[in-house]
């Protein structure tokens, strides 16, 4: 690229030619995006940064904390809290909401993150992410600033008015959507800016390429078992064609190879714990996902209903998740439909 467009000039453009978004918000995710830099400074240290392991805690999913799962969130919450934007946050690695402090500043923005994702690749060197996602606090009226409460978050994610991720891979890419198709922006270590180095980025709606656990096979429900034994037929098969397999483990690698290149990314509900809809999280996982596949042309959908129409319950919230090319998140979320319309006449 001769004329490189920064993170800085791409959002002022957004906020002055669009009117997309406002000053507040840019610097949200100017602010975000610093602190990206800053968890992509620590996973590149590895061992030596003393960041690899356990941190022997857990957070409110049962889940063992990794010291970086632990670092990131510190990071995302010191770097975000005095700028006057924000009016809470929320993350995967907290039990409740992080109310903005009274010491600083408030503003409209609630602001959730899972600020380590893919934490079972963080000791492998494979690799990982931040996602996030930003709405506004909603107000019956505007002049009455009430004290923000987990309510406030429970929007469904068509709400959100910026979502994004960062990849630590052999690259660092923060990947970003404000709702005018998605941006991909390469930090450039040298300069310590983030460069674009992609814009309106399309998903094809067709591919040959799935992304699921396959070790989950046996505790899957029929309709995930005839999608991906239909793939694995290959040739001789209904699809007519052969199908190749990826799985990371970390989504934001996933997704990002789906946003590049297309193919579909699977986490069904299965029957290891029936009671959960699903191992990923709607709020900070599947909806800013979601939206980043959709502005890109691809669907998501929880295999009945398109994610972002879900109206959360409760701020960790489970989802099944089927997103990526367009022709086959359909067809994924058909068989569905099929099985449960053939369930209802039995
Ligand atoms: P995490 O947020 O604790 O890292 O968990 C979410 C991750 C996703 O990134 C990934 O798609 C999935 O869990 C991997 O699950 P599995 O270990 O079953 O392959
Ligand atoms: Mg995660």
């Amino acid at each position: 690229m001769t004329d490189k467009i920064s993170l800085t000039r791409y959002l002022v453009e957004q906020q002055r030619v669009h009117g997309r978004i406002p000053p507040e918000l840019r610097l949200l995710i100017e602010v975000v995006a610093r602190a990206c830099k800053r968890i992509s400074i620590s996973v590149n240290k590895g061992a030596l940064g003393e960041i690899l392991g356990s941190a022997d805690t857990e957070n409110v999913q049962g889940e063992v904390q990794k010291k970086l799962d632990v670092i990131a969130n510190e990071v995302l919450i010191e770097a975000n809290e005095w700028g006057g934007h924000l009016a809470a946050m929320a993350s995967e690695e907290m039990d409740s909401i992080y109310v903005v402090p009274n010491r600083f500043p408030k503003g409209e923005y609630l602001l959730m993150f899972d600020p380590l994702d893919g934490s079972s690749n963080i000791d492998v060197n494979v690799s990982i992410g931040t996602i996030f996602s930003v709405l506004r606090k909603q107000h019956d009226d505007p002049t009455i600033i009430d004290p923000v409460c987990e309510a406030d978050f429970l929007q469904p994610g068509r709400q959100q008015v910026a979502a994004g991720y960062c990849v630590y891979g052999p690259q660092t890419t923060l990947v970003l959507t404000v709702g005018d198709g998605v941006a991909m922006f390469t930090l450039d270590r040298e300069q310590g800016s983030w460069v674009l180095t992609q814009d309106q980025v399309q998903i094809p709606a067709d591919t040959k390429e799935f992304a699921i656990n396959m070790s989950n096979m046996r505790h899957w429900d029929a309709p995930v078992r005839r999608y991906i034994d239909e793939c694995l037929q290959g040739k001789e098969g209904p699809r007519g064609k052969d199908f190749n397999m990826r799985w990371v483990a970390s989504m934001v690698a996933d997704v990002h190879r789906i946003l590049t290149r297309g193919g579909v990314f699977m986490y069904p509900w299965d029957k290891r714990e029936p009671d959960k809809p699903g191992k990923l999280r709607l709020m900070y996982e599947a909806n800013p996902m979601g939206w980043l596949v959709e502005q890109a042309g691809g669907a998501a959908t929880n295999g009945r209903q398109r994610i972002l129409d879900i109206v959360p319950g409760k701020l960790h919230e489970r989802v099944s998740v089927v997103l990526g090319s367009r022709n086959e998140v359909e067809r994924v979320t058909g068989y569905h439909l099929e099985a449960d319309e053939a369930t209802a006449k039995a």
